[in-house]
């Protein structure tokens, strides 16, 4: 595509926005005090729920302005998992958030939409042959694309049912470890689902345990977690734009993730 076209390609794009041909989804939770948090079994440390202090709100401290401290974890609410979040991918190159280069943040997204599944069973788990099966309707995951995993588990952040929590540990559905294996021989750029994890809740119980984790960033690719939304795109075609914080050394955080998607 020479300069002229490459410009005029941008500019239907913004047309087509202006117009509402295109539209703009945010599959992006609100973030703050009520947002879940992970819970680690309890030998771990725990990341802390958001919270923050007024340094001032138009008083005596700034007449004129309002603005916080925030404290929050890297891993809290809808966030991004850099590779050097796990010990499998500590010495990839660029691994952390200031270092991910600019361009591996918008790409294509095939959503996978497993939401029937995960509402009859909690503990469902994506395999190689459901996205094969996916992929005879819609093509093939084109390499650099993001994944995403359709539960519909977000409409039950304000729940119990989010977590999940049972006597033996979280139950919330997520990729199987062939699945993952998979997804890497697609060379896609991550993946993401609308639970607290990437991993499904069982998933320390695999015989590779969190996959999802150990896999997919041992292979420098990236995760998304508790996103939202997910039912407002279709199953290819749209265009997804992640942009965590720019943390020095970050491992991962919470992340404004917009899909642009014919309406
Ligand atoms: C730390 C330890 C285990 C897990 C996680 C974080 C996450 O799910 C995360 O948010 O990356 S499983
Ligand atoms: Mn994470």
């Amino acid at each position: 595509m020479n300069m002229t076209n490459s410009s005029q390609a941008l500019a239907q794009v913004l047309s087509n926005l202006a117009d509402g041909s295109i539209k703009v989804v945010d599959l992006t939770h609100p973030l703050g005090e009520n947002t879940p948090v992970i819970a680690l079994p309890p030998e771990f440390a725990q990341s802390p729920p958001f919270s923050r202090e007024v340094i001032s709100k138009y008083n005596e401290t700034g007449p004129a302005w309002y603005w916080n401290t925030i404290h929050v974890g890297e891993h809290t609410g809808t966030h991004f998992d850099a590779p050097a979040h796990w010990i499998s991918g500590k010495d990839l190159p660029n691994n952390t958030l200031d270092t991910i280069p600019a361009g591996k943040h918008v790409g294509p997204v095939c959503v996978i939409d497993a939401s029937k599944e995960s509402a009859a069973d909690a503990d469902f788990l994506l395999t190689p042959e459901f996205i094969e099966n996916w992929e005879k309707t819609h093509g093939r995951i084109p390499a650099g694309a993001w994944v995403l995993m359709r539960t519909d588990w977000s409409k039950r952040i304000a729940e119990p049912s989010f977590l999940n929590i049972k006597e033996d540990g979280p139950h919330s559905p997520g990729p199987s470890v062939a699945c993952v294996e998979f997804l890497i021989e697609r060379n896609v750029a991550g993946f993401g689902t609308e639970t607290v994890g990437t991993d499904a809740g069982q998933g320390f119980l695999f015989d590779t345990p969190l996959p999802c984790h150990t896999l997919i960033h041992g292979a420098g690719k990236f995760g998304l977690a508790s996103l939202c939304n997910l039912d407002q795109l279709p199953p290819t075609g749209a265009m997804l734009i992640t942009a965590p914080m720019k943390i020095v050394d970050g491992s991962g955080s919470p992340v404004r993730v917009f899909a642009i998607t014919p309406a």
